[in-house]
């Protein structure tokens, strides 16, 4: 009986967690880099091309390198074994993408990975302005899906190329690594999109007359809109709702706000017509003393 419970418990959480979660709105996608072609990545201290050992479908870019801790580059022997393609001139502008997406798979001789494995860079024209990261969370035998939004570059509007790389001082001499790279691609939402919807204060006084909402939009051509809906529930109660007809960007819906009992609410927002719905939680005081 024990058992059973669990089994309906588990089954009950694994529901919950897919139902809470909304559904990914659909997305135009343009792939950068799909695995089958490597002449247009350059590579330094390490070789390139075609694998399909490991692919997300047919084969991916294989990035092999031999560490070597004694030859390379002149004065820096413990070097950065690199690969790069230039992003064509027409594509550069990526303000008119949401993400930049990709998926790696990684192998070694190593037992597991160093913490720093493997480095992404989008390149711009000045070296100040280009966007470097380590990509966390690599393990051997693995594959590792990354995402990053483009408003997060430094410089959006002028991506002149991507680049892999290791810090050979991450790693032993002698070690082999393999990293397999597929899906490399720039995607966008391609219907109206509440990516972000949240209360401006999640603690809300009984008394106070405005509740402020704060909704990122996207999926919309610049001057277009979309009507926004936003409402505070709690069960199947509506305690106050409101509208807003919106463009891209950052917004504030004020909600009218006419009072309700001290309690977890949840606020609710979504696209008018659009069943994909962003939740936040909201707590309503009925005096500042509450706030403890
Ligand atoms: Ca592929």
């Amino acid at each position: 009986m024990m058992r059973i419970c669990h089994l309906l418990l588990l089954l009950l959480v694994a529901c919950w967690s897919a139902c809470a979660r909304p559904a990914e709105p659909p997305m135009d996608a343009l792939s950068l880099a799909d695995g089958e072609d490597a002449s247009a990545w350059r590579v330094w201290e390490a070789t390139i091309q075609p694998d399909a050992t490991h692919a997300r479908s047919g084969r991916a870019l294989r990035f092999h390198v031999d560490v070597n801790h004694e030859t390379g580059e002149v004065g820096h022997p413990i070097g950065w074994p690199r690969t790069n393609t230039p992003v064509a001139e027409d594509l550069r502008d990526w303000t008119q993408w949401d993400f930049v997406d990709f998926w790696v798979y990684a192998d070694s001789s190593r037992e597991s990975l160093p913490p720093a494995a493997l480095g992404f860079i989008v390149r711009s024209p000045n070296k100040e302005n280009s966007f470097s990261v380590n990509l966390e969370g690599l393990r051997k035998g693995e594959w590792a899906h990354y995402r990053f939004p483009t408003a997060n570059l430094p410089n959006p509007g002028d991506c002149t190329g991507v680049q892999f790389f290791i810090t050979e001082a991450n790693y032993a001499h002698g070690d082999v690594v393999d990293f397999w790279i597929d899906d490399l691609v720039l995607l966008r939402y391609a219907e109206p999109t509440v990516i972000s919807a949240d209360a401006l204060s999640r603690l809300h006084y009984a008394d106070a007359p405005v509740l402020r909402v704060q909704v990122e939009l996207t999926g919309l051509e610049e001057g277009e809109t979309a009507e926004v809906l936003t409402r505070l529930v709690r069960g199947n109660a509506t305690l106050c709702e409101g509208s807003a007809r919106l463009g891209p960007g950052l917004h504030t819906i004020p909600l009218e706000f006419s009072g309700a009992p001290a309690g977890a609410y949840e606020l609710q927002t979504q696209i008018s017509g659009s069943e994909r719905v962003v939740t936040a939680p909201v707590r309503v005081l009925s005096s500042p003393w509450e706030a403890q």
